[in-house]
């Protein structure tokens, strides 16, 4: 490890060049932060004020966190899952001057030691995926957020939780939902989900996805987009889910829906992408059938009972990296990926470039929306805000123009018809 107090803790500076490579693959591939750099790098609006995040290192982060440095914002950061971090990148950022404190395989104390760095100086602005940071704030530093003007939430359980919270008026200053917004949700939760759950799948097990019973728990926005690749790659996709509207859409696109319990005895693949806890127990493990490959793709590590696993395995083994093989009392093998931690992000990279250069410039935007403000006196409410709508149709726009695509307008004309309700059939 390399270790400098105030600066940085990483696995190893001397993969600092590998790292700035695969940082400079990320930047040529998301064009839409490189022109927020290019507009807000004269400006420098985040001068004078530090933003700590904590979100998964990789290469696509990098990018956003040295845009908002070259924006003028002091910057630092951990990882927000112990699996996720990216060594090399994390080893650049550390050469690149950027306080990091991030290397995989922490275990819990270094994960949340590395988070409480971040905020030995106190931050303006807090970034999350998870809300580790934010709740860390909240429970063991509640007076760092007279000194923070607000925050911002990259995904679907933080955001759920930190609603939560506002509900209950325990917010102790505003923060974005970027989640919510649709040039993020509706294209880093599909399509970036979608490709590199398959992604992670592939680099821990190589296995023929084609013919294979594929079963996916959950059949909200990342569920469909790892339903579409696993469909795409010629499974069987197979949805459970506790909704009814879900489980409806899943049928009428082609998936079969059955419970866990029945999934559980013909599925030769399992993703859980619920947000939910204690998706696939112990007996679901039992009836499973020989050889079944199991992972999670949600936020959190707990949609495996892995403790329930271990109560019916006699033996377990690391047969591959991210790739852990239980032997059951029944005989049977089960293979369990990045120790059910979120695979595309533990086994693989997570999300192309592409699509997360969309949820970061909602980062990047949600933050100067807040130091904006900050400059202008006001004061937002201590709850969870929603990007506003026109923002998306700016995002998407530039990311089009960047694919070379031109879209239509609308004349004076159809505008006016558009709400113009004397006009007839
Ligand atoms: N490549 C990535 N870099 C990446 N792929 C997915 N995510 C990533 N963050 C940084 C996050 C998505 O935005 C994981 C979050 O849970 C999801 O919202």
């Amino acid at each position: 490890m390399d270790y400098k107090e105030g600066a940085y803790k990483v696995r190893d500076l001397s993969l600092a060049d590998a790292g700035r490579m695969r940082i400079e693959w990320a930047e040529s591939r998301m064009p839409v932060l490189a022109q927020l750099r290019e507009e807000y790098s004269q400006t420098k609006p985040f001068e004078g004020y530090k933003i700590t995040g904590c979100l998964h290192v990789t290469k696509e982060t990098a990018v956003l966190v040295e845009t908002f440095a070259a924006c003028g914002a002091e910057v630092a950061w951990s990882g927000c899952n112990p699996l996720s971090t990216n060594d090399e990148v994390a080893a650049a950022l550390a050469e690149a001057g950027i306080e990091i404190y991030a290397w995989y395989g922490q275990n819990v104390d270094e994960f949340y030691w590395s988070i409480e760095r971040t905020i030995d100086k106190p931050p303006h602005l807090t970034l999350d995926d998870g809300a580790d940071l934010i709740f860390t704030v909240h429970k063991k530093f509640p007076h760092l957020a007279d000194h923070i003007i607000g925050g911002s939430e990259e995904t679907t359980t933080g955001v759920h939780r930190l609603r939560a919270m506002a509900e209950d008026g325990k917010l102790l200053y505003p923060v974005y939902a970027v989640n919510d917004a649709e040039t993020k949700w509706d294209f880093d939760n599909v399509y970036g989900t979608g490709q590199s759950t398959l992604d992670g799948i592939l680099r821990a097990s190589s296995v023929l996805v084609a013919g294979k019973n594929f079963v996916v728990a959950g059949y909200g926005h990342c569920g469909r987009g790892v339903a579409m690749r696993a469909k795409g790659l010629g499974a069987n996709v197979i949805v459970t889910e506790v909704k009814p509207t879900a489980a409806l859409k899943a049928t009428l696109e082609g998936m079969r829906v059955m419970t866990m319990d029945e999934a559980a005895k013909v599925g030769d693949i399992f993703v859980t992408a619920t947000g939910m806890k204690d998706i696939i127990r112990g007996w679901h493990f039992v009836s499973m059938k020989d050889g079944a490959i199991v992972c999670n793709t949600g936020h959190y590590d707990v949609e495996l009972n892995l403790k329930e696993l271990a109560e019916v395995s006699q033996d377990t083994r690391v047969i591959r990296s991210d790739n852990r093989e239980y032997t059951l009392d029944n005989g049977k093998k089960v293979f369990v990926l990045a120790e059910g931690r979120l695979v595309n992000l533990a086994a693989a990279e997570g999300h192309p470039s592409e699509v997360m250069d969309m949820s970061f410039a909602n980062q990047f935007m949600a933050h100067l929306n807040l130091v904006q403000a900050h400059k202008r006196g006001e004061t937002l409410p201590n709850t969870v805000i929603d990007l506003p709508e026109e923002l998306d149709q700016h995002i998407a726009g530039i990311k089009l123009e960047t694919m070379g695509m031109r879209i239509d307008s609308l004349t004076e004309d159809q505008i006016a018809y558009a709400t113009d309700y004397s006009a007839g059939t």
